[in-house]
């Protein structure tokens, strides 16, 4: 309940905490990836209700989630302005204090999707004291708001629904798309693995990571968990990396060594857009 403080002429209201529910979530969503959208259009609709750098905080109560959105990005500006268009007024009627970082790898070396998610760790802290990561692909985006994009008492996968696998999870363990971890859950797993180059892997050695370090994991029901993936051709230079199956073999003893731990990149640039903070890094990739 908000009080009033009557102790200035002008009266001041102290806001009191969001609710544990947010009020104004609608459920399940509309969302289409063919309406043709641009940057500019995507920041016209939005820029009333943000802060620089792709920050907001609810006006109404003080929201108790203080949560950095991490996103591994290369050349997907396509997808990019779908997810900012859908994202910001959802992330919104969650109540959610939060910021929007792109970690963008520089260069056309082989992508790294876990390495930029550990530099989007370390970067996202010098903006603000984030207790919550969330950690998502460009090209998916929930359609049921109630999916909170939060951090729960266990590693949180989201994404547990995907229209390309059928609106159900390809298997069991799958941790791959959307997860949350708060800082003292990452922590404990040493972070995520920095040498899983090209696609497939890092995300089952995310969640071998943490049921070694004695976790499980929470999940949306499959109702809640459901998303739309932006369909598209496999990007250059991310083809499947044969070597990473046998790494899965080793994480319980390779874990220690490898993960924020042993980091090692360089910022090249940051730019500051009123939808998200870009930051481009070397992560010293294999051609
Ligand atoms: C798995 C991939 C995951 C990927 C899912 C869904 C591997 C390791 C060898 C088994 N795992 O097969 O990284 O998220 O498919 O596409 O490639």
């Amino acid at each position: 309940i908000p009080t009033t403080d009557v102790s200035t002429a002008a009266s001041t209201v102290v806001l009191g905490a969001c609710p544990d529910t947010p009020p104004k979530l609608v459920g399940p969503l509309q969302v289409d990836f063919f309406t043709r959208r641009t940057l500019d259009e995507v920041r016209k609709e939005l820029k009333g209700s943000l802060q620089e750098g792709g920050r907001y905080k609810p006006t109404e109560c003080i929201s108790k989630h203080k949560v950095a959105i991490i996103i591994p990005f290369r050349n997907r500006y396509e997808h990019l302005v779908h997810w900012l268009h859908y994202l910001h007024p959802i992330l919104r009627r969650q109540q959610l204090d939060y910021g929007v970082y792109v970690i963008n790898q520089d260069g056309d070396g082989i992508f790294n999707r876990a390495k930029l998610m550990n530099v989007g760790f370390v970067e996202t802290q010098k903006y603000d004291s984030y207790e919550c990561f969330v950690f998502s692909d460009i090209d998916l985006v929930p359609i049921d708001d109630r999916n909170l994009y939060r951090c729960f008492d266990k590693p949180r996968h989201l994404a547990v629904a995907m229209d390309k696998f059928n609106f159900q999870l390809p298997y069991n363990t799958y941790f791959g798309g959307v997860s949350s971890l708060s800082k003292a859950q990452y922590m404990r797993i040493n972070g995520f693995p920095n040498t899983y180059w090209g696609w497939g892997g890092e995300d089952d050695d995310i969640y071998k990571r943490i049921v070694f370090r004695g976790m499980s994991i929470s999940r949306p029901d499959s109702v809640i968990g459901k998303y739309k993936m932006v369909k598209h051709k496999r990007d250059l230079h991310n083809e499947p990396n044969p070597k990473n199956p046998d790494k899965l073999g080793h994480t319980q003893s390779t874990m220690d060594q490898d993960g924020i731990n042993s980091l090692k990149y360089t910022v090249k640039k940051v730019e500051k857009d009123v939808l998200y903070t870009f930051i481009t890094v070397d992560v010293d990739a294999p051609k």
